[in-house]
């Protein structure tokens, strides 16, 4: 983290709590998911990589198990709560359930008992697709560990951190938790689920991944969230209503297992057999997004940017088409960057809004950065935080001691 924020936040710190300096800086990286869009929840791997943008936390323990905590941006107020195994919810959509929800399952594990006082800044956009929220999480989580002197293994973080979000209400998997942790400089990483496990591949050094904001607000606390639940019960359906039919009683019965374990054009075919509507787009999603990621991985081990922008492409198009979450924002961004060179792009995240992610060569970013800021962004209001991004693969979260 630049030395000019970590000031400020000590400033924010001395300011709002007076008395001894903060000892802790825990900070959790957002992600961008390259592809393998939602499919953590229904089993399927992803691929995303940590950013270099962060939620962090300047922290000083406690004495007692209350958690007060105040943001560097003023529209999110100070906040403050006491540290239990029901700690009551705040209004949906209010910042602090994200530091409550890590609190409350922290407790409900390993039954802590102090608090901390923090200082908070994020430079991860809100509702954007860049897991601002598990970012939130994250750093409280290793924040509130590091204070209650508990150390806990990676894998079973990575898990306890997706089941803890679930207090806000979002029936999510566990990809944003698992990178933000995870996450390594220098590399995307292929992360499987049940149980979480993550291979890294190198970046070719001559990609580069531009992320662009539709600065539409997918909000996780309202209309987005209903529709991504609603997705999560259409996959359980699909999978089901799949399964039900005569010709696949031999084929196995997780997603996972029909795209690792069987044929997937088969799997694919039987299904416009067994499934109809909207139980079919759902499914055909699901499957062919699950294939892609195996091929994007192995299309970035090799260097083949063609290849990996082309599934980027059909990824998008099976998004939008298939499982309906893009808008016409976000197919506005995706067409432009393919019009200014860029090799594929998508949306990411879980759509409805927020950020598209563009693959081009290191020669062409700066053009394609140009053409998105003159074509999409000089008609609109200039954001509080920077709607254009290149993506720098970034390590995981990290909580480190300060000298006194
Ligand atoms: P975003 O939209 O970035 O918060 C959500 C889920 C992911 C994943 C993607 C879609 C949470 C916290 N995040 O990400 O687990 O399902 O949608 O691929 O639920």
């Amino acid at each position: 983290m630049d030395s000019d924020r970590t000031h400020a936040l000590g400033e924010l710190f001395a300011g709002h709590f007076g008395g001894l300096p903060p000892t802790l800086l825990s900070t959790a990286p957002g992600r961008v998911n390259l592809i393998g869009e939602h499919t953590d929840y229904n089993g399927l791997p992803v691929f995303p990589m940590a950013l270099q943008r962060n939620v962090a936390y300047l922290i000083r323990p406690r004495t007692d198990g209350r958690v007060r905590l105040v943001n560097r941006e003023a529209r999110y107020g100070p906040r403050e709560f006491e540290l239990s195994d029901s700690i009551p919810h705040a209004p949906q959509g209010d910042w602090v359930n994200y530091v409550q929800a890590g609190a409350q399952m922290l407790c409900k594990r390993y039954s802590i008992k102090v608090g901390m006082d923090a200082a908070v800044h994020g430079d991860v956009p809100l509702a954007a697709g860049l897991s601002s929220s598990s970012a939130t999480l994250v750093g409280a989580l290793l924040g509130l560990l590091e204070v209650n002197q508990v150390a806990v293994p990676l894998p079973e973080l990575q898990e306890l951190a997706a089941e803890a979000e679930r207090y806000v209400g979002v029936a999510g998997g566990g990809m944003d938790q698992a990178i933000s942790l995870g996450g390594r400089a220098g590399h995307a990483l292929r992360i499987d689920f049940n149980p979480v496990r993550m291979q890294s591949v190198a970046m070719p050094s001559e990609w580069r991944f531009v992320i662009s904001n539709t600065l539409v607000e997918a909000e996780k606390s309202g209309a987005a969230r209903d529709a991504y639940n609603a997705r999560t019960r259409e996959c359980k359906q699909a999978l089901a209503e799949f399964l039900a039919h005569p010709q696949a009683r031999a084929l196995p019965s997780s997603y996972y297992g029909l795209v690792h374990g069987a044929d997937v054009p088969s799997v694919l075919a039987l299904a416009e057999r067994a499934l109809h509507g909207v139980l079919l787009q759902r499914f055909r999603h699901v499957v062919s997004e699950g294939a892609r990621v195996s091929q994007a991985q192995h299309a970035m081990q090799r260097g083949d940017a063609l290849a990996f922008g082309r599934l980027m492409n059909d990824s998008h198009e099976s998004l939008r088409r298939d499982y309906e979450v893009s808008c016409p924002e976000l197919d506005q961004l995706v067409g432009l960057a393919r019009a200014h060179g860029a090799l594929g792009a998508r949306l990411t995240g879980a759509g409805l809004g927020g950020c598209s992610v563009a693959l081009c060569q290191r020669e062409q970013a700066d053009t394609l950065v140009g053409a998105l800021r003159r074509e999409y962004y000089s008609s609109r209001p200039v954001p509080s935080i920077e709607p254009l991004l290149i993506a720098q693969a970034s390590d995981g979260a990290r909580v480190v001691r300060l000298q006194s």
